[in-house]
């Protein structure tokens, strides 16, 4: 155990009740949901800064204005009378994955279940911007939601800026349901922003207010949250899109205090998954079952989207009793592969390393 913990990390061995009071509050998905193509509503994964705001979808509206031509202030049938588009996208927290690193950085603790796949039904952004008119000049894109709270001492709105390119990608959109009904109040009822391929910090909930920039934002979300650093007075770089990971479901059953999985030797195992990158499409996932040494290669199905999550499966029949850790690593087209160990970072944001899981051969 180290004697001097670095600011903002936790000491080894130790989770306090302020730590628990964020993980009961903002759930993960549980890993055997990796089942699923679209992660049921109440099994997908959940974050949220501040307090659900409570809202009235008769006296809401979105404002989109800034450096526009014709600020819009619409209401929600007005924006569920637009062109609609159904995807499946996959969300992953940036912090997923925070909790496994050492230090442990102070924040949500999440170890791996920080994933979810909704199918989002919603408008495109850009057409709505080019009905707005963006005027010259404009860099970034300003999305505000209607929560509010502290963080870093600040009291603020949840707001999060895109750069102008980025919001008007095709296959980001304002999006108004969730597997076929309308949105959750915590997932940001009546209207969300999605922004395929990003972390989940991206799609803004309860969105109330659109702005055009003509200058980059300098909010807390993009200028001191979520920025890549190893220390506080560092300007780092921003946290964007996903990194490349695979998640299994964990084989067999698990011990109910420790999560340990028990598994018969000579039982074969359909040991499936899901993998994803924000990068480009998933080129192969690989799986060991004596912790890294050596791997094989798992069959992956069909593509459900071009943001969505990709579904791998393997057999795997255990052959020696005794402890192991299977474990499972993908790759993307961009040849963007999984680390062994996790780089660390200040937020603890982006640990993609792969997924290790204790199992037990009985
Ligand atoms: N308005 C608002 N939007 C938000 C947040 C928030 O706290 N407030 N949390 C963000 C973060 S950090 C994540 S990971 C995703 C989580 O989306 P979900 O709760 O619908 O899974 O929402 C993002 N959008
Ligand atoms: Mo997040």
């Amino acid at each position: 155990m180290s004697i001097t913990t670095p600011p903002g990390t936790a000491e080894a061995g130790t989770v306090s009740q302020d730590e628990l009071a964020l993980a009961a509050r903002n759930h993960g998905m549980p890993l055997e949901a990796l089942a699923y193509d679209v992660t049921p509503v109440g099994m997908h994964y959940l974050l949220t800064h501040y307090d659900v705001p409570y809202v009235d979808p008769a006296t809401w509206t979105l404002e989109v204005d800034g450096a526009v031509e014709r600020p819009l202030s619409v209401s929600l049938d007005q924006v569920r009378a637009r062109t609609a588009v159904t995807e499946p996208v996959t969300f992953e927290c940036a912090g997923n994955g925070r909790a496994l690193l050492d230090p442990r950085p102070i924040s949500q603790p999440w170890l791996l279940e920080a994933v979810g796949t909704g199918s989002w039904t919603g408008t495109p952004l850009a057409a709505m911007l080019s009905e707005a008119g963006i005027a010259d000049g404009a860099v970034e894109v300003l999305f505000t939601g209607l929560d509010r709270g502290v963080e870093g001492d600040i009291e603020q709105t949840f707001q999060r800026s895109l750069p102008l390119e980025d919001a008007l990608r095709d296959e980001v959109l304002l999006a108004w349901e969730l597997n076929g009904a309308p949105l959750p109040p915590q997932h940001g009822f009546p209207l969300r922003l999605v922004v395929p391929g990003w972390y989940g910090m991206t799609n803004v909930k309860w969105l109330t207010r659109i702005t055009v920039l003509d200058e980059p934002f300098s909010g807390y979300q993009n200028a001191r949250g979520y920025r890549m650093r190893q220390d506080p007075d560092e300007e780092g770089t921003p946290v964007s899109r996903m990194a490349v990971r695979a998640l299994m479901v964990p084989p067999g059953i698990p011990d109910f205090a420790t999560r340990r999985r028990f598994v018969d030797r000579g039982e074969e195992q359909l040991i499936e998954g899901r993998a994803w990158s924000g990068e480009g499409a998933i080129e192969s996932v690989e799986f060991s079952a004596d912790g890294g040494a050596t791997w094989g290669r798992a069959d992956l199905s069909a593509e459900a989207g071009p943001h969505a999550w990709r579904g791998w499966s393997i057999r795997w029949t255990p052959s020696a009793p005794g402890d192991t850790e299977v474990c499972c690593r993908a790759t993307d087209a961009a040849g963007r592969e999984q680390p062994a160990a996790p780089p660390w970072n200040l937020g603890g944001y982006s640990n993609n390393a792969v997924q290790r899981v204790p199992v037990t051969v009985r």
